[in-house]
């Protein structure tokens, strides 16, 4: 058990397989509690977790998990789900364009923004908040059939900065955890593929996430960079 987690109620979208799930069971494992969103979680379960239906694009979808993390006491959200797609920028056609964009991006600013009422009624009763933002190692680099996957990593990476920003007057701390390759059903792939034996497993993610959230509250973490050891090291 994890002193600083116990106790704690974190809401995790993507929860329902790779980084998402991985996080729900070490959150659990340190003695949080975790309500767990993702399209598909029928027969998903971690004992001291609630799984819930949640679509990150759909309004309506994250204001019923929005107001049962509230109801449950949230103090900490991890915005995880996440969609990829890689394709030269002639190849990137409206729809495509909104399944990564809507996800990424606008996915992250409803579910941040239907639970700020509740971390400013928390900064009011005294309480501190936190977010977790996954964006990715390429939310400020890009390459060759990254550009609508890094575009949306990027805009992801905006809406981080301007939330630490605004929810320092509200007691809120902000974090961008910032993974490269991690072996997960990321971008259609699957987890084991033989290529992708040395890279991050979930849990590694999850680890970075828990040391963001398990921090005294003196302690703000702006940012954690982190890659496999195989991948080429790049700076922007
Ligand atoms: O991917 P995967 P990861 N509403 O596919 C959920 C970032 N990242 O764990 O809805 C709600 O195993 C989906 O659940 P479901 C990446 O950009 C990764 O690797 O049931 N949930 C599943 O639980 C992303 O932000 C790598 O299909 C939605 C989860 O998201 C985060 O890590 C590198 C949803 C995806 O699980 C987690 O991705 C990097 C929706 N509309 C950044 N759409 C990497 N793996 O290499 C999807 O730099 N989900």
């Amino acid at each position: 058990m994890n002193a600083e987690l116990q106790g704690r109620v974190v809401a995790v979208t993507g929860a329902s397989k790779g980084i998402g799930l991985a996080l729900v069971r070490a959150l659990t494992a340190a003695g949080a509690q975790v309500i767990a969103g993702a399209r598909s979680v029928d027969g998903v379960q971690v004992p001291g977790a609630t799984f819930l239906p949640l679509d990150v694009t759909d309004e309506a979808s994250v204001q019923a998990f929005a107001d049962r993390a509230a109801a449950a006491g949230v103090d900490a959200l991890v915005n995880n789900a996440g969609v990829g797609a890689f394709m030269p920028v002639q190849d990137i056609t409206p729809d495509e364009y909104h399944r990564v964009m809507d996800t990424n991006v606008k996915g992250t600013l409803l579910v941040t923004r239907a639970l700020i009422p509740h971390f400013q009624a928390r900064h009011a009763a005294g309480q501190g908040s936190q977010v977790v933002n996954v964006t990715s190692d390429v939310s400020n680099r890009t390459f060759a059939n990254g550009a609508l996957y890094t575009a949306s990593k990027y805009g992801q990476r905006a809406v981080t900065h301007a939330l630490a920003h605004e929810g320092q007057g509200y007691g809120l701390r902000v974090t961008e955890v910032r993974s490269g390759m991690v072996d997960t059903y990321f971008a259609g792939s699957q987890p084991g593929e033989s290529h992708k034996a040395d890279w991050l497993k979930p849990e590694d993610v999850a680890d970075a996430i828990l040391y963001a959230l398990s921090v005294p509250a003196r302690v703000r973490i702006d940012e954690i960079l982190l890659h496999p050891t195989v991948q080429e090291v790049a700076y922007p």
